[in-house]
């Protein structure tokens, strides 16, 4: 028996050094000193002694197992050393290698002019309004002074969604609710996205951006227009820009305009992008109709307004020379990435 012991003991011994994992040596240690080990089974052994040997196997066995245990600890410390040096190596971070660079984006072409024509008009006192592009037939038509035989109401151009509600065709919607919220002085701009039932082409989309404005105050006249309206221009196009208004009609404003602005291309000589005229067309606009000051509830008598409309497509083509609107909506990045 004496001699099975120091047999396990040696070859204890042995075996741990051979472990090179701690779960390896867990289970090496288990069937070794476990209830089922190998030394468990060799003191079971043990009533078949006589009276006086039992006492020194006793010891020796006890010996034998303290002796592996501490070889167990001693064992699982190298082995705990091992393995957190292996994981530091494995998780080292080269610090010297060049990072990854990401692409960095950018803002889309609309957003860049209607941001710079948003800046315009904080910079002239305008607040910015926004409201829902989901709309009453009210606000979009009705209380804008459009009879209700007017073809902008028919389906043909207007998406509806039951009979009272539609995709809003404009942004003035908005200069109503203003008007509804707020007495004058008032100075705002409404930008935002409007419908229309359109097909697409190069210059057409069912969807499009709008800005449009709104001031109201006493003694406001057609000249506050002009002189708002061209430092505008002169902002966005530069100091050398020249405007005119042509008389025009629109249902919500009375007497109605349009401004062109010198070609920003040829600078007024003509040139194939003015069709020869050294003037373009970028927005209409108008004193406001007293009918429609009424509806917002503006007393007409006290009080007179301007308003305007501008598309922000049209701004952006011509400000970036694009010569196709569905380039501004296919998110294409060899387009993009010019802006
Ligand atoms: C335009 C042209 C002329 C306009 C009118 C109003 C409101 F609500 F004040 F009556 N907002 N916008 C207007 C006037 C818009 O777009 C070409």
């Amino acid at each position: 028996m004496k001699e099975k012991l120091e047999a396990i003991r040696a070859l204890a011994e042995k075996q741990l050094l051979e472990t090179s994992s701690r779960q390896e040596l867990e289970s090496l240690r288990v069937q070794i000193l476990g209830k089922k080990g190998e030394l468990t089974a060799i003191l079971k052994q043990m009533g078949s002694l006589s009276p006086e040997e039992r006492p020194i196997m006793g010891q020796k066995a006890n010996e034998v197992r303290a002796f592996i245990e501490s070889k167990v600890a001693e064992r699982q410390a190298e082995l705990k050393a091992k393995e957190n040096e292996l994981r530091l190596a494995k998780e080292t971070i080269d610090v010297t290698l060049p990072g990854e660079r990401h692409p960095l984006g950018h803002k889309h072409p609309l957003s860049i002019v209607l941001d710079e024509v948003k800046d315009i008009f904080i910079g002239m006192g305008f607040q910015i309004a926004t409201g829902p592009e989901v709309e009453w037939d009210y606000y979009n038509f009705e209380a804008l002074n459009l009879p209700p035989d007017h073809p902008a109401r028919d389906t043909q151009d207007t998406f509806y969604i039951t009979e009272k509600m539609l995709l809003r065709t404009q942004t003035s919607p908005v200069q109503i609710r203003v008007m509804e919220k707020q007495q004058p002085p008032i100075r705002v701009i409404a930008p935002g996205r409007v419908y229309r039932s359109d097909a697409v082409d190069a210059t057409h989309s069912p969807f499009f951006h709008q800005i449009e404005g709104l001031v109201v105050d006493e003694g406001i006249t057609m000249g506050d227009l002009k002189g708002n309206l061209m430092q505008f221009a002169k902002r966005l196009y530069g100091e050398q820009t020249q405007i005119r208004l042509r008389p025009h009609h629109f249902p919500f404003t009375e007497p109605s305009c349009e401004m062109d602005v010198t070609c920003f291309k040829c600078g007024g000589k003509g040139c194939p992008m003015c069709k020869g005229e050294g003037w373009v067309e970028i927005l209409g606009g108008g004193m406001v109709h007293p009918k429609v000051l009424k509806n917002g509830g503006i007393d007409p008598e006290k009080y007179s307004g301007y308003a305007f409309g501008v598309g922000l497509e049209r701004l952006t083509m011509f400000r970036f020379n694009i010569d196709d609107m569905r380039l501004l909506y296919e998110n294409d990045m060899r387009f993009l990435s010019q802006f």
